[in-house]
C-alpha cells in the first residue's frame, strides 16, 4: 500500500510541477491536459492493510484501471489516515472524499429506518445478507440513502459475523455472564445499544485504539468478525473468544452522490462493476477465513467458547423489539427480510 501512496504522491507532485511550468509558459501543455482528464477517487477506510476489506480496494483500483485505462486516479488511504472512522459519509456528501465502505450504523444516523440492519440476530448468514441487499429489499432501503445522505451504495461487502474477544480467561455462556464487562463498541448509539443488548457495559472507542485498550485493560473485550481479529492482531491481547455470532455485518462500498452523478454513465457502470468485483474478492476470502480461523486462534493459545446462542438471541431480540430504534423500522420490513430465502 505504501508503495502505491508513494507513487501517487510522486505522480501528483510531478503533475503539479509540470502544470506550474506549463502555466509559466514553458510549453508543457500536454501533461497538464492529461492531468485534467483523470478523475480522482479518494478512498478512506479504518481497515488495517492486512484485512480483506482493505485489500479489496486494490482489486477495485486494478479492475477500474483495466476497464477504464487512464481515466481514474484511485488513491487508497487505510488505517483511517484520511478521515476518522464514521466521518466518511459526511466527507463524501460534501465532496471531500469520493469513496468509502460505510456501515449500517453510519447510515442510521441520517436514515433511522436503516437501523434494522444494526440489530443483532436479524440477518442470518452471508448468503441471506447478499440476497437481502441485492434484491428488492436493498432497492427499497438504499433509496433514502442516496437521496437523504447524498451517498450512493454501489456494492455490499460481507464484513463478517461479529464475535466477542475478552482480554481475560472467562467463561461466558449467557448474557448474564457479560454483566459489568466493559465491552468496546464503535462510537455511535446504535453500536452501544448492541453492546448493551448483549448484556455488557458498552464503551465507545475507535477501531484504531482497540489493540492498546485491550492490552492495558482500559476495556475488558471487544466485538469484531474473526478475520478482523486476526488482521488487527486483537488475538495477541485476548485470552477468550466467545462465538456469539450476534451480528452478520455488512459494509457498503459507496460513492458521494454528487460526484457519482458527475461521472459519465459508462464511467458510473465501470465504477460499479469494479466495486462489485472488490466486494466479491472480500467476501470469498472472508468466508474462507471464518471457517479456518478458530483453529488458528486455538493454536495461539486462546480459549474458544460456543455459548448458549439461543439465550443471546432471545435477550437481544427482546431488547430491540422494545427499543425506540425499532419504532423507526418501516412496517413489514422485518417480515420482508425474514422472508428472503
Ligand atoms: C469496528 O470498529 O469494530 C468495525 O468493525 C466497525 C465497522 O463498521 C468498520 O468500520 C470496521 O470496524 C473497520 O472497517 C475496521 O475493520
Amino acid at each position: 500500500m505504501s508503495h502505491i501512496s508513494l507513487k501517487q504522491t510522486w505522480t501528483n507532485n510531478g503533475i503539479k510541477a509540470l502544470a506550474v511550468i506549463a502555466a509559466l509558459g514553458f510549453g508543457f501543455a500536454a501533461p497538464q491536459a492529461m492531468a485534467q482528464t483523470k478523475t480522482t477517487i479518494r478512498i478512506s477506510t479504518p481497515a488495517v492493510p492486512e484485512d480483506w476489506h482493505a485489500k479489496m480496494w486494490t482489486v477495485f483500483k486494478e479492475t477500474l484501471e483495466k476497464s477504464a485505462p487512464g481515466e481514474f486516479d484511485v488513491q487508497i488511504h487505510l488505517n483511517a489516515a484520511l478521515f476518522k472512522q464514521g466521518t466518511e459519509p459526511t466527507a463524501m456528501a460534501r465532496g471531500n472524499l469520493e469513496m468509502s465502505a460505510i456501515s449500517a450504523q453510519d447510515i442510521s444516523k441520517i436514515v433511522p429506518e436503516f437501523s434494522i440492519f444494526t440489530a443483532g440476530y436479524i440477518i442470518r448468514d452471508p448468503a441471506h445478507q447478499a440476497k437481502v441487499f441485492d434484491g428488492p429489499v436493498g432497492a427499497e432501503v438504499f433509496k433514502p440513502v442516496i437521496q437523504k445522505m447524498e451517498v450512493t451504495p454501489l456494492a455490499t461487502a460481507y464484513l463478517g459475523t461479529r464475535q466477542l474477544t475478552l482480554r481475560e480467561d472467562k467463561n461466558v455462556m449467557t448474557p448474564a455472564d457479560l454483566k459489568g464487562v466493559k465491552l468496546r463498541m464503535p462510537a455511535s448509539k446504535e453500536w452501544l445499544f448492541l453492546g448493551e443488548a448483549l448484556g455488557a457495559t458498552p464503551t465507545p472507542l475507535a477501531f484504531g485504539e482497540v489493540y492498546l485498550a485491550l492490552k492495558t485493560g482500559t476495556i475488558d473485550g471487544q466485538d469484531n468478525p474473526l478475520p478482523s481479529v486476526r488482521a488487527a492482531k486483537f488475538y495477541e491481547v485476548s485470552k477468550t473468544i466467545v462465538l456469539t455470532s450476534h451480528l452478520v455485518d455488512a459494509i457498503f462500498l459507496s460513492y458521494g452522490t454528487k460526484a457519482f452523478n458527475a461521472l459519465k454513465p459508462e464511467q458510473q457502470q465501470k465504477v460499479k462493476l469494479a466495486a462489485e468485483a472488490a466486494a466479491r474478492y472480500n467476501n470469498a476470502n472472508r468466508i474462507k477465513d471464518e471457517a479456518e480461523l478458530i483453529d488458528f486462534f486455538k493454536s495461539q493459545g486462546l480459549k474458544v467458547i460456543t455459548p448458549d446462542v439461543a439465550a443471546f438471541r432471545k435477550t437481544v431480540q427482546e431488547k430491540y423489539q422494545k427499543s425506540d430504534m425499532a419504532k423507526a423500522w418501516p412496517k413489514g420490513l422485518l417480515e420482508k427480510i425474514n422472508a428472503v430465502k
